[in-house]
């Protein structure tokens, strides 16, 4: 038996989460079109009978801008450390850049086994992959590339193949049927926020954080969600709400689907729009919203 745990690591919004979850088989981590989704280290375990993969998934190299981008900088520091191997994920349609070689060299230089998924090559010409991997090479990048969709599920076998043979020889880490070390109430919120990130324009998603209140299962098998939308201006509230509500009305619509195919029951959802002026910038409500570091 071959278990550990892998960084995925690499440049906000290059598919590292859409990566694991269908490596994992189930979403573990929300995706969206916008850099700075992921904003914890969130745990995304592959299970197999002869290896166990637990995928830690990390927020995206970004410059930081404010407290909260630079916790999530460090949440990618530390994480990229405390591993048996690093699966560094490159934006193939984005294109390779000096950047990523050398924080490839960088992450490779940690003493633990790392490769490359070159991701997204559904949207790339397959004709440019070589000279993207030429180009890696001629910077002194040694790490083995493995070209995958995500989305069309091209490539992933060999990739897996390639992870589970980093990994020590030792037992689970999980138990077989643990997909994830975050509850449910945590993909609750994720949910909400995914729905706001695909909705909104630019400033609004990142400066947004969703507390729920309250998250319980009525006896008839129903759930009871209870949650703040909170976001740092006036201004980015009106958006929210939208004329006469409808936005909100439309974002919550969608994540209350979400939420009940992933809890597999009706959900009955409630939402407040809250204002926290630059939340992102104080280290105390940035830890009351679930933030930074554990
Ligand atoms: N066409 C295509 N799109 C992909 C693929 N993988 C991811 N995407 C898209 O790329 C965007 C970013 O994906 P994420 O998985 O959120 O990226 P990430 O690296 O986790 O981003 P951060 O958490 O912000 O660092 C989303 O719109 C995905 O749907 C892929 O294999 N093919
Ligand atoms: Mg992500």
């Amino acid at each position: 038996m071959r278990s550990g745990t892998v960084a995925v690591i690499g440049r906000a919004n290059a598919g590292k989460s859409t990566l694991i979850n269908v490596l994992v088989g189930e979403k573990v981590a929300i995706v969206s079109p916008k850099p700075q989704t992921t904003r914890d280290r969130i745990l995304g375990v592959l299970t197999r009978e002869d290896y166990q993969i637990v995928f830690a998934d990390t927020p995206g190299i970004y410059k930081s801008r404010n407290l909260l981008t630079e916790d999530m900088m460090k949440t990618t520091e530390t994480t990229s450390r405390d591993v048996d191997a690093v699966l560094y994920v490159l934006d193939g349609h984005a294109g390779v850049r000096k950047e990523d070689a050398e924080l490839i060299k960088k992450y490779a230089g940690l003493g633990v086994p790392l490769i490359v998924a070159f991701t997204k090559t559904d949207i790339m010409p397959a004709e440019n992959i070589p000279a993207e991997v030429k180009f890696l090479c001629e910077e002194g990048v040694e790490a083995d590339i493995y070209p995958v969709s995500a989305r069309k599920g091209r490539g992933l076998k060999k990739l897996e193949a390639a992870i589970a043979a980093m990994l020590p020889e030792g037992d689970k880490l999980f138990p077989d049927d643990v997909v994830s070390d975050r509850s449910e109430k945590f993909m609750i919120a994720e949910l909400m926020r995914e729905k706001i990130l695909l909705k909104y324009d630019e400033e609004i998603p990142h400066g947004v954080a969703v507390v729920v209140n309250t998250f319980r299962r009525r006896e008839n098998g129903t759930y009871e969600v209870d949650l703040d939308i909170i976001c740092e201006k006036q201004a980015h509230k009106a958006i929210l709400i939208g004329k006469g509500g409808k936005a909100l009305k439309e974002a919550a619509s969608f994540a209350r689907q979400d939420m009940e195919k992933f809890l597999e029951a009706k959900v009955f959802l409630t939402t407040y729009v809250k204002v926290r002026e630059d939340w992102r910038d104080s280290p105390r409500l940035i830890k009351e919203y679930g933030y930074g570091e554990e």
